[in-house]
């Protein structure tokens, strides 16, 4: 009897404590890669702070660099990268790179080709049309204000994004592997129910952290009650 009190006393306590790890007015880290990439792999993320976004999206890029796209976990959409003119900004380009539809902690790479203007909006049209929310991207503008002008132009566009089906090459793009660097961090998240991956979100690694180590304390206490009784 005693311990049971103790125990009913501490676990409370204990799990109140743990529920600081689960408030979402924790701060989310979203900068930066988590790891080190190699010069010539440029990360661009996707749906950060769920919006509809590419971070950056300006690129400067040189031949035979790596474009690494990952989706944030932040998002609650799945997104992709489709080649497309600045004259139809939403639509996809004859013979132009697609991607497909990415889940939230996946991360996907194309080579460039070339150093001229490569231009790209998200294909996702349900139920909000990206591209019309200005989720576009330059890479290599002419200008710095291209992707104001590419933005605008997307969202004043008024028929839906087109797109077909996914294309593993365009005009000087070429889809690749992840770089190791990018996909190591993204196989171990995607044995995870939510992921974790390139966009690290510090918030679902506390998520999982405490409640794995919420288990194990209560197998501890319960296996010591049992032990005692
Ligand atoms: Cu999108």
């Amino acid at each position: 009897m005693k311990l049971l009190s103790l125990a009913a006393l501490i676990l409370p306590a204990y799990v109140s404590a743990q529920d600081y790890g689960f408030d979402p007015s924790t701060p989310t880290t979203t900068s930066a890669a988590p790891v080190s990439l190699p010069s010539n792999v440029h990360q661009i993320m996707l749906g950060v702070g769920n919006g509809f976004t590419f971070t950056p999206n300006t690129i400067t890029a040189n031949s035979g660099d790596v474009l690494a796209f990952t989706v944030s976990t932040q998002s609650s959409a799945n997104h992709g990268v489709v080649q497309s003119t600045p004259d139809a900004p939403c639509t996809e380009m004859t013979g132009g790179y697609d991607s497909g539809l990415w889940a939230p902690g996946d991360t996907f790479a194309v080579t460039i080709n070339g150093t001229e203007p490569l231009y790209f909006y998200c294909p996702q049209t349900n139920p909000a049309v990206h591209c019309q929310h200005g989720m576009v991207l330059i890479v290599n503008p002419m200008t710095p204000s291209d992707i104001t002008s590419f933005m605008a132009a997307a969202t004043a566009v008024t028929s839906e994004a087109t797109a077909t089906s996914p294309q593993s090459s365009g005009s000087d793009v070429v889809a690749t592997a992840v770089p190791s660097a990018l996909s190591s961090s993204s196989s171990s998240s995607s044995s995870g129910s939510s992921g974790s991956s390139g966009s690290g979100s510090t918030t679902s690694g506390a998520i999982k952290g405490s409640v794995a180590t919420t288990a194990g304390f209560l197998t501890a206490v319960f296996g010591f009650f049992f032990a005692m009784a």
